[in-house]
């Protein structure tokens, strides 16, 4: 069993904050299977079986090396009866009947078109399957369809934001971002988070934290960089949702709750001078010099920025393992604000992200080591 830990040696965690899971994926071919199966289970609101098949991928993703044989999956965690069945039928055919089935099938294909739409989730997406529409030209010129401001921006710009973003694209808006904070506020800072924190290449957005030392005034400058932007005349989208935060709340159980942060969802117009080797990850034959970006901001108050930053940067799955492993394992709750020890009726404060880790009595895990 060369380069696969043994039950002997070293036990797979099934908590992904326990796992270290770089970019580096040797087992694509079975997790490339679960994570449409689990696609499709959320498109079918089946939320335990989507997140099982999360967990399976999640699990193998943390590995050494590939799967050699069925076997290999003794004793690891999270890989169930029907899991385990998918990564046989690969090894016996090199493909899954199952997963086959499902990219074949139309409702699939018309609710993974339909919600690759900015601003469309699955709940719209079915409601227009059931309408009978098929195509994107069906929705936009279906006159008894209603889309919001940010369906319309999704479907206006829907050709760019779709197209990953590249790394030096992120980066070239975290200049944008920064060179318009510096000249409002010195002293705040700007820092990456999400995937690209993560070490990824490519995403669908880029992610900023903005903060600043005195306490109180983030509101005020993250509304002022907004207005900033959209003075330089390259903003083509914008969603804010001002504060809704309360220190005395205690952290949130679920997971998929948003945070009570200041923050905004744009769309800003990247334009190839910005952008350091000048090239845009755009069609060779595209004359416009720029790309539309989806950008999200979110401004935390200072002390909670340990909590924002180890929030924002993902991986979700390994989001969610930290949450439960601090629930179960810990009696704590944890979420993008703060970490409150329910034994000791008391919130634990954090000035880094090691901070969070050490409360939790976890080995720290670098960003990059948080693909889960
Ligand atoms: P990407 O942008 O697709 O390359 O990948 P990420 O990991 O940057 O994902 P993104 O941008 O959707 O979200 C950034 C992080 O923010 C994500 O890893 C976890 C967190 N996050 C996103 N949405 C939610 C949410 O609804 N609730 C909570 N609690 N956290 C969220
Ligand atoms: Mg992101």
């Amino acid at each position: 069993r060369v380069g696969l830990p043994s039950t002997s040696e070293s036990t797979v965690s099934q908590y992904a904050c326990q796992r270290r899971t770089t970019l580096d994926n040797p087992n694509k071919i079975f997790t490339d299977a679960f994570e449409v199966l689990a696609e499709n289970s959320d498109f079918c609101d089946s939320k335990g079986q989507a997140l099982a098949y999360k967990r399976a991928a999640s699990v193998l993703k943390s590995l050494p090396a590939a799967l050699r044989c069925l076997g290999d999956t003794e004793g690891l965690p999270c890989l169930g009866e029907q899991t385990r069945a998918v990564v046989e039928d690969i090894f016996e055919c090199g493909r899954s009947s199952k997963v086959e089935t499902i990219l074949s099938d139309e409702k699939f294909q018309t609710m993974k078109l339909f919600t690759s739409v900015f601003g469309v989730g699955p709940k719209t997406a079915e409601k227009w399957y059931l309408r009978g529409l098929r195509t994107l030209e069906e929705i936009v010129s279906e006159p008894h369809v209603h889309l919001n401001r940010m369906q319309q921006a999704g479907f206006l710009y829907y050709a760019d934001i779709t197209r990953p973003v590249s790394k030096a694209e992120a980066h070239a808006v975290g200049r944008i971002v920064k060179e318009t904070v510096q000249e409002m506020s010195p002293n705040a800072s700007v820092v990456l988070t999400g995937g690209f924190r993560r070490g990824k290449e490519f995403g669908h957005d880029v992610d900023y934290i903005l903060t600043t030392p005195e306490m109180g005034t983030e509101e005020g400058l993250l509304l002022r960089v907004i207005d900033r932007l959209n003075y330089q005349g390259i903003l083509l989208y914008t969603e804010y949702q001002g504060s809704t935060f309360d220190a005395n709340r205690l952290p949130c159980r679920r997971f998929e709750a948003m945070d009570h942060f200041p923050k905004c969802f744009l769309i800003i117009q990247l334009h190839a001078a910005a952008i350091q080797d000048g090239t845009l990850s755009c069609d060779p034959g595209d004359r416009r010099g720029w790309r539309a970006v989806r950008l999200d901001l979110v401004a935390p108050p200072a002390d909670r920025f340990a909590f924002a930053l180890l929030g924002w940067s993902g991986s979700t799955q390994f989001e969610r393992d930290l949450r439960r492993f601090a629930r179960l394992e810990r009696g704590m709750l944890l979420d993008n604000h703060a970490l409150y020890d329910k034994s000791k009726d008391a919130f634990l404060p954090a000035k880094t992200e090691e901070d969070i880790f050490g409360h939790l009595g976890l080995e720290y895990i670098e960003p990059w080591q948080r693909n889960a």
